[in-house]
């Protein structure tokens, strides 16, 4: 047996994991005991990553779409056929109409090739990934504070720090090794405030639990900053050095009195003062957050609000502190650092940057076009009124991960061409008109960049079952195909080279220097071996390399509860399954811990409607119907039921809404309003997409 060192393919988190390799398998791992991130653990998925890539029930060869279903074909026809029909329809419609999704499971490298292909050969911005669903308020909320969307800080610095603040994270199910270390150094005297509706694990040992209402992060936040600024509590040598529009901020949040923000948040008063007095007065505090921020229609704002609260009190550039989103794919920081983004080349730099796009034009040899593309959910959108034709999907199931699931059933089957680059046939691939097979992160080499913007090297154990292939290499001869050059490279290092040597914040890494446990970017002549901390000295953000505090306003749900929807349905993760279940599904061990879909229910709405444990329901809401069967829990405030999201048989998002955050058009996945209807019955699992089912709508 040869145990190959390489990097968990699930969460943020980036794990180091042996793999054990004997006749070229995969038949167990180990965790690496030196690693600095997990220092010798794993989680249970981690463990059960051999199933999740196991040979049996992988595509292993090319499907093309043929009378109702699929039929194998050579890779050369695949390619052929991709080739030809996306060359039609962009001499039919224009480039404009021609999209891609990218994949925050797949390399770094992977990901390069994707957005080079979607730009320079398709011809159009339209580039996109799951981030979109997930930090893309991240991404731009920092952005517009502080300069730059990562996290500030580093993981090992929960152990560092005097307060540790998780809000709207529930990092022990979704960050699990993360979680632990945050655990470890609450025992070893770190202070710990948990700010989530629901009473998650963290919840339930921490100092201080606020319990605000679902969605009003803004007013929580500004009534935090109140207290700040009203008791003189701020930061002010930090603010006078380092931060500008203080004053404003100051003056917007006047209003968020004790009163106010209690009324509308429903924290008490008393436990507002003390969170905002610990926070502010502490040496060092590691603020941390998650989905429960990100994901509403005011997700960016509400990153705005806790950036401004770090700012005024200091936290931010030294060890121990931050503002520290944590990034939930493996690869999620990565795909965005490739520009797997509608508005920036790789290195965040901006398509609507004249002189950015010059040097892109000239490396790649191709002029673009001036104008940003499309989000993720817009091509959908377009795909749906029929003003979208082909879209290439490379790890993602956006059936089952997508709000509002029948609009997105309805958006793929009116494209023209939807090709889907996959591990297994998802509920997705099984709409696709041509499915290609792929190898797993342990089939290839290359680099996954974790959520402390550390850039580790993934090495392949194994060969990749029957025809997979690298989803670079796939680009690589879509490219060649499409007769189109710089798209040569005999490796992924070299991809890594060709990228490095355009952005400058990696333009000091190479596969070579990150054979220790990686490096964390910026990598430059300014950070030679990287950097643990951002934003020491300056801010990215303006010449002056001071930050911007900015007013945000609270404002309300998209859908809230009403009389015919009267509950708030949110959605949640479970510790055992992984995203759309493709991967973890696969793992008896992790299958067994939880029965497919589970409604979490408080005690007194389960008393209201008379449903003891187990009993079985239909969810409706006003856009889909699911049936599954209700755990009763107090884990949930009275009032708001909750689903996770990886099970195809009772899917949260044949429910959830697509109301939009106006900046970045991130969906409100964390509430809608629903009802609860008693069922005589055993629930129904969803059919989804039966197999060979493909209406092409007439155009
Ligand atoms: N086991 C497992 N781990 C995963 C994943 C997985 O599928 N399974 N997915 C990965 C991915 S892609 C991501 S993005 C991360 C996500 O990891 P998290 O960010 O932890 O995601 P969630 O559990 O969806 O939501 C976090 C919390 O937000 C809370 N919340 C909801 N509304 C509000 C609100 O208004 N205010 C506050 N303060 N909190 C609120 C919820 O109760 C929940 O506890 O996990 C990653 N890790
Ligand atoms: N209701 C609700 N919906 C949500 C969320 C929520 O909290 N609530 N969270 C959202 C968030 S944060 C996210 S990130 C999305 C995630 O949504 P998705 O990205 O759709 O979820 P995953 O399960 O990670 O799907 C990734 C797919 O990539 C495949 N894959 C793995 N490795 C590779 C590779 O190397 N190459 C290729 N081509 N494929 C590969 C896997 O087989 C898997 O099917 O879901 C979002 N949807
Ligand atoms: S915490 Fe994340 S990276 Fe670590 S083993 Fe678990 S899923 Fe993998
Ligand atoms: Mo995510």
């Amino acid at each position: 047996m040869t145990v190959i060192a390489t990097i968990c393919p699930f969460c943020g988190v980036g794990c180091g994991m042996g793999l054990h390799v004997r006749q070229g398998r995969v038949i167990g791992v180990e965790p690496i005991p030196g690693h600095p991130v997990s220092q010798g653990q794993l989680c249970s998925k981690g463990w059960n990553v051999p199933f999740a890539i196991e040979p049996e029930g992988r595509l292993t060869r090319p499907l093309i779409r043929e009378k109702g279903g699929f039929r194998e074909a050579e890779w050369d026809e695949a390619i052929r056929y991709i080739a030809d029909t996306l060359k039609a329809l962009r001499e039919d419609s224009g480039a404009e109409r021609l999209g891609l999704i990218s994949c925050a499971r797949a390399t770094n490298e992977d990901n390069y090739a994707a957005q080079k292909f979607a730009r320079a050969v398709l011809g159009t911005h339209n580039v996109d990934h799951c981030a979109r669903i997930c930090h893309s308020p991240s991404v731009a909320g920092l952005q517009a504070t502080l300069g730059s969307g990562a996290m500030t800080n580093s993981m090992a610095d929960v152990e560092a720090t005097e307060l540790i603040v998780v809000w709207g994270a529930d990092a022990t199910e979704n960050h699990a090794v993360f979680g632990g270390r945050i655990l470890r150094a609450w025992q070893q005297g770190a202070g710990l405030i948990v700010v989530d509706p629901r009473r998650t694990r963290l919840a339930s040992v921490a100092d201080l639990h606020l319990q605000p209402r679902i969605g009003t992060t803004i007013a929580l936040a500004n009534g935090l900053l109140h207290l700040i600024f009203a008791n003189g509590w701020e930061d002010r040598a930090f603010l006078a050095a380092r931060v500008d529009n203080v004053d404003v901020v100051r003056a917007a949040v006047a209003e968020w009195t004790p009163a106010h923000t209690e009324a509308v948040t429903g924290v008490p008063a008393a436990q507002l003062l003390e969170a905002a007095r610990r926070y502010a007065q502490a040496d060092t505090a590691f603020l941390c957050y998650g989905m429960g921020v990100t994901q509403f229609s005011s997700g960016t704002n509400n990153v705005i609000a806790l950036a401004n609260l770090v700012l005024a009190c200091g936290q931010v550039g030294r060890p121990g502190t931050g503002i520290n989103p944590l990034r939930g794919q493996n690869n999620v920081q990565g795909a965005c650092d490739m520009g797997c983004l509608p508005n920036v080349y790789p290195g965040y730099q901006a398509v609507s940057d004249a002189a950015v796009r010059d040097k892109f034009a000239a490396a790649w040899g191709i002029s673009q076009p001036t104008a940003p593309g499309l989000t993720s959910l817009g091509m959908t959108k377009a795909a749906e009124a029929g003003d979208f034709r082909a879209l290439i999907i490379c790890g993602e199931d956006p059936v089952v991960t997508d709000p509002d699931q029948n609009h997105v059933g309805r958006a793929l089957r009116r494209l023209d061409l939807l090709v889907v680059l996959e591990l297994t046939l998802t509920e997705t691939a099984k709409l696709a008109d041509v499915v290609l097979p792929v190898a797993s992160f342990a089939e290839k080499d290359g680099t996954f960049t974790n959520c402390e913007r550390r850039v580790q090297l993934v090495r392949q154990a194994v060969p990749a079952p029957g025809e997979c292939r690298a989803d670079w290499q796939i680009f690589v001869a879509l490219a060649q195909a499409l007769g189109a050059s710089g798209f040569d490279w005999p490796d992924a290092a070299s991809i890594y080279a060709e990228m490095a040597a355009l952005s400058p914040i990696f333009s000091g890494i190479s596969h070579t220097r990150l054979q220790h446990h990686g490096l964390q970017w910026p990598v430059d002549a300014a950070h030679p071996e990287g950097a643990l901390v951002l934003h020491r000295e300056r801010f990215p953000l303006a010449a002056s390399g001071r930050a911007r505090m900015l007013p945000v306003h609270q404002s309300d749900l998209a859908e809230p509860p009403d009389a015919e929807f009267p509950l708030c349905l949110t959605t949640q993760r479970l510790s055992c399954q992984y995203g759309c279940g493709s991967m973890t599904r696969r793992a008896p061990l992790l299958e067994r811990e939880v029965p497919g879909g589970l409604l979490f229910m408080h005690p007194d709405d389960a008393a209201h409607y008379g449903l003891p444990d187990g009993a079985p329901v239909g969810v409706r809401s006003r856009r889909g119907y699911l049936e599954t069967r209700v755990q009763i829990s107090d884990v949930v405030p009275a009032g708001v039921v909750s689903l996770p999201y990886h099970f195809r048989e009772a899917p949260s998002n044949q429910l959830t809404c697509r109301a939009e955050d106006p900046v970045t058009h991130m969906p409100e996945l964390k509430a809608c309003a629903v009802r609860v209807e008693p069922l005589s019955r055993p629930p129904r699992p969803i059919q989804l997409i039966p197999l060979g089912e493909r209406l092409r709508e007439a155009r």
